[in-house]
């Protein structure tokens, strides 16, 4: 069997459909090689003295892991000398990073979590990287945070790397979603899932329980009646998983369907959700739609949202058709 590596993948793309310019493709490669990098340290973990905490907090409060530290500044080294980018923004830096001075710079901007999942980090559970692309307003040399502040309708490529059991690379350009697995001996992303498809049906859902008395009152409606099984209004028996790491709860919906939900909950009304539109809800929901999922916040698409701060939060309900729809339509009702 000949084996596809991400570089012939990308630049077959780039040369038959022309749907990949060859600075985007530059800039994936880049990504995918800090991806490489960040699983190296994610999977030595202890014998390389990574796991535990940085004693640091990031912008949001939030306490840092080491491997989250490690993972943000293996992303900013890689991409700051490119020649691609513009600006990086990441969950775990309040303002964007410029490109330095004495670099080239680029149309694009790149945001990430560099380490989605932290509390399983110490745990040895799957952990993950996620990436959106947006190009920076035409002419734009020294990008601010407001040229950020683009609906995720306007990326042009998004990925998450899961480094887990296997370490797989998923991407979408807004031409299907392809997986690579990483060989560890070789050190190279190997096309193994290609034209990734969420099926449009699912008897398996993925959400927090233990926040049920904060939910809204259509989250608790839904959540009822899966609960009561094939006896209930839905007719069949549903299962539940919770990984706690975002990554690899999409990874298993790509894979075999599902619904995930992380919705508004009454324990700080002032925030619409838990997880981060920019970096987490956008590119999810671009690589579940271009698989032939839906991803909305409730309300309406997250891809549609005009964000308005670079770690505004969003409810996020992901993945099989026919759930995510009827999930939205209670929150219309
Ligand atoms: P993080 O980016 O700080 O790791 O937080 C995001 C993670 C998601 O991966 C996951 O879905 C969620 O937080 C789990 O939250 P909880 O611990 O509330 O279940
Ligand atoms: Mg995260």
């Amino acid at each position: 069997m000949s084996r596809i590596s991400l570089s012939r993948f990308l630049i077959e793309e780039q040369r038959q459909h022309g749907a990949l310019p060859p600075d985007l493709r530059l800039l994936i490669e880049t990504v995918a090689r800090a991806c490489k990098a960040i699983a190296h340290s994610v999977n030595k973990g202890a014998l390389a003295g990574v796991l535990g905490e940085a004693g640091t907090g990031n912008v949001q409060g939030e306490a840092q892991k080491k491997l989250d530290v490690i993972a943000n500044d293996i992303l900013l080294e890689a991409n700051e000398w490119g020649g691609n980018l513009g600006a990086m923004a990441s969950e775990e830096m309040e303002l964007p990073h410029s490109i330095p001075d004495h670099m080239p710079r680029g149309r694009y901007l790149l945001m990430f979590d560099p380490l989605d999942g932290s509390s399983n980090i110490d745990v040895n559970i799957s952990v993950g990287t996620i990436f959106s692309v947006l190009e920076a307003p035409e002419g734009n040399t020294q990008p601010t945070e407001q040229d950020f502040l683009q609906p995720g309708s306007r990326q042009v490529a998004a990925g998450y790397a899961v480094y887990g059991p296997q370490n797989m690379l998923v991407l979408t350009f807004g031409q299907g979603v392809y997986g690579f697995t990483l060989d560890r001996e070789l050190g190279s992303w190997v096309l193994t899932n290609p034209r990734m498809q969420v099926p449009e049906t699912t008897k398996e859902f993925a959400i927090n329980m233990s926040n049920m008395r904060h939910w809204e009152p259509p989250v608790r409606r839904y959540i009822d009646e899966m609960l009561a099984g094939s006896e209930g209004p839905l007719g069949k028996d549903y299962n539940m998983r919770w990984v706690a790491s975002m990554v690899a709860e999409v990874h298993r919906i790509l894979v075999r369907g599902g619904v995930f939900m992380y919705p508004k909950d009454a324990r700080d009304p002032s925030k619409p959700g838990k997880l981060r539109l920019m970096y987490e809800g956008n590119p999810m929901a671009f690589i579940v739609e271009q698989a032939g999922g839906v991803a909305t916040n409730g309300h309406q698409r997250i891809l549609d949202i005009q964000p308005t701060g670079l770690h505004e939060r969003v409810a996020v309900f992901l993945g099989s058709r026919e759930e995510v729809e009827r999930v939205t339509g209670y929150h219309k009702a």
